[in-house]
C-alpha cells in the first residue's frame, strides 16, 4: 500500500491518480495537511511535521511505500526562510525515520533543479555539479538529498530521488514556484487575458510536461534496485525554453495573445538556475527519455484548458 504525502499539490494530485490507476484505489492512501481537494479515494489528513501522525497512518494501512511530495517551494519559501527550512527538513526527516522504523520498502523524495546555483555550469548541468543554491528551498533539497543517501548507506532504506525541472500540466495549479509562469501563461492565453510574466523574456529554464514527470517517477521507482547508482538525486531533462519562446509557440495558435514582462525577485532566483540539464545518468542507469517537446506541450495545454474553460469563454 502506498502513502502519498502532499497529495493536494501540483505534482502530488496527478501522481496520486496515476498510482491509483497502477496499484488500484484501495492500495493508495493520499494525504495532505488539509482535507482532500480533488482526490477520490483513501485520504488522511497528515501534518508531516508530526512523526506520530505519519506513523499512525503507516500502521493503520500497513503502508509499504511512501512518496513525500510536501514542501514549500522556491519563491514562496523566500518569504519566511527559517519556517521553510523547518518544514522542508522536519517533514523529510520524519518520513525517513518512520520509514526506517516501520520497514518501508521504498521511499520517493522529490528534489529539484533548485539545488544548483552560481557554481554549476548553466548549460548541460551535470549530475555531479557543485551544489550552491541561492534559495532556502534549494538548500533544503541539497540537504534532503544527502539525508536520503545517508539513510540508504547507513540503514539500507531504498530512497530514490529525481531533480525535477519546472513542471507544466493542466490537471493542477502550481503553488509558490519560480517556474509557475509556464503554467499560468496557458491559462491566460485561453482566457484571452494579457499575461504578465515575472521573468525576463530571455530567461531560459529547464521544464517538463507533467506526463513526462509522472512517468519518470514511476520508472525510477520500478527500476531494479541494482540499477540505481545515484542515491542523492537524478537529473532529468524535458525541454528548456524562455518566456519569449513559449510565447511564440502560443502566438502561432492564438495570434491575439498578449504578454508583458515585469521581472520580480523570481528573476533573481531563475538566473542562478541551469538553462539546460544533462540527464545522461538517468538515461544510462534506468532508461529515462523525455517524450514531450515545446510544441506538444503547447498543443496539449491549450486544448485541455480550452475544454476546461469552454463554458466560461
Ligand atoms: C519551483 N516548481 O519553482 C518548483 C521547482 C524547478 C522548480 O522546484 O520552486
Amino acid at each position: 500500500v502506498i502513502l502519498i504525502i502532499g497529495a493536494n499539490g501540483q505534482l502530488g494530485s496527478v501522481l496520486t491518480k496515476r498510482l491509483q490507476e497502477k496499484y488500484g484505489v484501495a492500495n493508495v492512501v493520499a494525504s495532505d495537511i488539509t482535507e482532500a481537494k480533488t482526490i477520490n479515494g483513501l485520504f488522511e489528513v497528515i501534518d508531516a511535521t508530526d512523526a506520530g501522525r505519519i506513523e499512525y497512518v503507516v500502521t493503520k494501512y500497513k503502508i509499504t511505500q511512501i512518496y513525500h511530495l510536501a514542501a514549500i517551494l522556491s519563491a514562496k519559501g523566500e518569504a519566511n526562510p527559517l519556517k521553510t527550512w523547518e518544514i522542508n527538513m522536519k517533514t523529510l526527516l520524519n518520513v525517513l525515520e518512520v520509514s526506517r522504523l516501520n520497514n518501508i520498502q521504498k521511499v520517493f523524495y522529490p528534489s529539484s533543479i533548485a539545488v544548483f546555483g552560481g557554481g554549476a555550469p548553466r548549460i548541460n548541468t551535470p549530475n555531479n555539479a557543485c551544489l550552491d543554491p541561492s534559495t532556502v528551498y534549494g538548500i533544503s533539497k541539497v540537504d534532503g538529498e544527502n539525508w536520503a543517501q545517508y539513510y540508504f548507506l547507513k540503514y539500507g532504506l531504498d530512497v530514490r530521488s529525481i531533480r525535477y525541472p519546472g513542471i507544466i500540466g493542466y490537471q493542477s495549479l502550481p503553488g509558490g514556484g519560480t517556474t509557475d509562469y509556464a503554467v499560468d501563461i496557458f491559462h491566460k492565453a485561453v482566457l484571452n487575458e494579457t499575461f504578465s510574466c515575472f521573468l525576463n523574456d530571455e530567461t531560459t529554464l529547464p521544464m517538463m510536461y507533467m506526463d513526462d514527470a509522472i512517468r519518470a517517477t514511476i520508472e525510477l521507482m520500478d527500476a531494479p534496485l541494482e540499477q540505481i547508482k545515484i542515491r542523492t538525486s537524478y537529473n532529468i531533462a524535458g525541454v528548456s525554453f524562455s518566456p519569449k519562446e513559449i510565447a511564440a509557440e502560443i502566438l502561432k495558435r492564438f495570434p491575439d495573445f498578449k504578454i508583458e514582462y515585469k521581472p520580480d525577485f523570481r528573476e533573481d532566483i531563475a538566473k542562478n538556475w541551469p538553462k539546460t540539464i544533462d540527464d545522461s545518468n538517468a538515461s544510462k542507469d534506468w532508461g529515462w527519455k523525455a517524450k514531450y517537446n515545446l510544441s506538444d506541450i503547447t498543443d496539449t495545454m491549450l486544448n485541455a484548458l480550452a475544454a476546461y474553460y469552454k463554458p466560461a469563454i
